[in-house]
């Protein structure tokens, strides 16, 4: 299952590059000082050009288990937001921090007035965290914000490989029965 309607909200699954994504915010995977990095950060910056950069040296730097928004340079979106996954350790905190990081967007997205957001898979790269434990973590927190209200219509979520993608399809077919939606 590639989508999941909740009230006036679409989450829908895509795969490839999140840079290629049209959409209001663009989900960057960001590490707590804003610095450059590679995976998701790198091909941001990289298509994004040099303001991106500069707007996360003002700001300085973002807690683990939080976000920070910027300008979106010259991709097509209107914001970037930089959101920060833990270093994945086996510590029971993990999961607060990947939850938090993913309300945190959420929150800042909605502030800024957008109707559309593009999540990667935070944390699951250089950080470590693996996708089985992390992709329930994401769809969670996603449908439960969406549940809550929200004036977000198109929640994203963009796996680079076809081996994600599915395991978030499965999930979220899993979700669907479980709630008797489509
Ligand atoms: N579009 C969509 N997904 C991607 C892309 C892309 N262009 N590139 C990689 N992925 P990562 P993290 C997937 O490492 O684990 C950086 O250096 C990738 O396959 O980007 O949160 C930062 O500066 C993986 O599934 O983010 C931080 O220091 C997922 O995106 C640190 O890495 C996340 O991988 C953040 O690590």
């Amino acid at each position: 299952m590639d989508h999941l309607q909740i009230g006036q909200t679409r989450l829908e699954l895509r795969q490839g590059d999140i840079t290629t994504i049209a959409a209001d915010v663009l989900v960057n995977a960001a590490n707590d000082r804003l610095a450059g990095g590679t995976g998701v950060n790198g091909a941001i910056r990289r298509a994004g050009g040099p303001s991106i950069a500069e707007e996360c040296k003002r700001i300085g730097g973002c807690p683990t288990g939080s976000a920070a928004i910027t300008g979106a340079g010259r991709l097509q979106a209107r914001w970037v937001v930089h959101a920060v996954a833990p270093v994945y350790r086996r510590r029971p905190e993990d999961a607060q921090l990947l939850h938090g990081a993913y309300a945190a967007s959420l929150r800042l997205a909605e502030e800024a007035g957008a109707r559309s957001i593009a999540f990667p898979s935070l944390g699951t790269g250089v950080f470590g965290y693996p996708i089985e434990e992390a992709a329930p973590i994401a769809l969670d927190t996603v449908a439960a914000h969406v549940r809550a209200g929200t004036g977000l219509t198109l929640v994203l979520f963009v796996l680079y490989s076809r081996r994600d993608h599915d395991l978030y399809a499965h999930l979220l077919a899993d979700r669907a029965t479980a709630r008797g939606e489509q």
